[in-house]
């Protein structure tokens, strides 16, 4: 029996479309720069918000309402919640899903019984994922819910709970790799730490590096090729976060030598909590070759944390498509819906509404950044703002051709430097809004 009875699969019907439950923009076969709109977003559905999340909050329980879900733990009412999470993403038209170990399976008394529940529930997606076409973009380890991890995981003070999530990693990349996973995320949970009196620093995050490394030596004893991922964000759970942005995340692998082997996920509520646009994290992710995929939700402007709601907003999708196309696409990576829908939106109508709105805004998002880019309409502007560079004493600058006594020589006999140029940031934001009227 289906869950969505009332629901068909969704397709587009063009702009002008009034139905809530047909795409406007996201048109799967279009191509836009040469590759269709599936490739380029390869959206992804997250098992965690959509299928595990209820709406609860710390005021009160949760709201959502869920005909299919039995409301019990048990196994059984794990596999049939997979067989209703696929039949949403398929009538989503969404090419990829993306789960937590413990999001899809219960948690038993012991480690053993805890890997048979996901096992069982393994063999349900994989049959699923046969059935439907249906793909994983990534799989991951729940290393912060389970008081056991109150401490952190892999930067934990306790040697027991580094090897218990080590167990649990291995375990969730065997499932990833067994279900065809594209890449394995961590997203460093309690991996920080709340006061430095108690806390040895530099030990955990040597500890973090042996972790990962140990990572990436099991990928390779099973075969396992996926890209790996960390995912970073700043606050929440504690508050000095080791992963807090991308360039913390790129310093730590560099200084690891772990840059071979991972990417970055990045998230939209984390940047923005971290201080940063989306677009400024995309851009320093991607210009360090290093940009992996994307976790795609929104904060609030008025409230000070991780949200997780829905994008709707073509500012924010054109600047994220801009800077995800400048950098060439999300290779492996997708748009993954790392969002959940309100408390208030009880009803599993709204999963569709949610998703839909959100895979037009990021649709339209794209063809406006084509747009911009096919007009050269910002790039054109800076290769001219910087253009000093090209030639001349900038481009024996850029070419290390020329020492702090040359420079001094040269700019002894010219008297002054050169008189600046406006960066007609108003008129570049004009520009962008043009673009956005005009698609
Ligand atoms: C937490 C978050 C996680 C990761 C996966 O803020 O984004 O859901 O994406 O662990
Ligand atoms: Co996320």
């Amino acid at each position: 029996m289906p869950a969505f009875p009332d629901i068909s699969t969704v397709q587009y019907e063009g702009p002008q479309s009034d139905n809530p439950l047909a795409f406007r923009w996201y048109n799967p076969e279009e191509v836009v720069e040469g590759k269709t709109m599936k490739d380029h977003f390869r959206f992804s559905i997250v098992y965690w918000h959509t299928f595990r999340g209820t709406g609860s909050d710390p005021f009160g329980p949760g709201t959502a309402v869920r005909p299919w879900d039995d409301g019990t733990e048990s196994v059984e009412n794990a596999q049939n919640r997979a067989r209703v999470a696929f039949e949403l993403f398929e009538k989503l038209q969404a090419p990829y899903y993306a789960f937590h170990d413990r999001d899809v399976a219960p948690e038993g008394a012991s480690l053993s019984e805890t890997n048979a529940n996901f096992d069982a529930v393994a063999d349900v997606l994989e049959e699923e994922q046969q059935r439907s076409g249906v793909k994983l973009l990534w799989g991951t380890a729940n290393m912060f819910s389970n008081p056991r991890f109150m401490h952190g995981a892999a930067t934990t003070c306790n040697a027991d709970v580094f090897a218990y999530a080590a167990a649990q990693v291995k375990k969730a990349m065997d499932v990833t790799h067994r279900l065809g996973g594209e890449n394995y995320v961590f997203w460093g949970g309690r991996e920080g730490y709340q006061n430095l009196y108690n806390t040895d620093m530099k030990r955990e995050l040597d500890h973090l590096a042996k972790f990962f490394h140990m990572a990436v030596d099991y990928a390779k004893e099973i075969g396992f090729t996926g890209q790996f991922l960390i995912e970073p964000k700043p606050k929440e759970p504690t508050k000095h976060q080791y992963d807090s942005d991308a360039a913390a995340c790129m310093n730590f692998l560099r200084a690891y030598d772990l840059t071979d082997h991972f990417k970055l996920n990045l998230e939209t509520n984390h940047a923005t909590l971290a201080g940063h646009t989306m677009m400024h994290e995309i851009d320093y992710t991607g210009a360090q070759g290093a940009l992996g995929s994307i976790d795609a939700n929104t904060g609030d402007l008025l409230l000070g944390w991780d949200t997780d709601q829905f994008a709707t907003d073509y500012y924010l999708t054109t600047q994220m498509m801009y800077y995800i196309l400048k950098h060439g696409g999300l290779g492996s990576g997708g748009v993954n819906f790392d969002a959940k829908v309100r408390r208030e939106s009880f009803e599993p109508i709204d999963l569709f509404y949610a998703h839909v709105g959100s895979m037009d805004a990021y649709a339209k998002g794209l063809k406006i950044a084509a747009a911009i880019r096919a007009d050269n309409a910002l790039e054109g502007f800076i290769s001219e703002r910087y253009s000093s560079f090209d030639s001349g004493i900038g481009a024996k600058i850029e070419a290390g051709e020329v020492s702090f006594a040359d420079l001094e020589a040269y700019m002894l006999e010219k008297g002054d430097a050169a008189p600046n140029v406006s960066g007609r940031q108003e008129l570049l934001e004009s520009v962008v809004n043009r673009y956005i009227d005009r698609v």
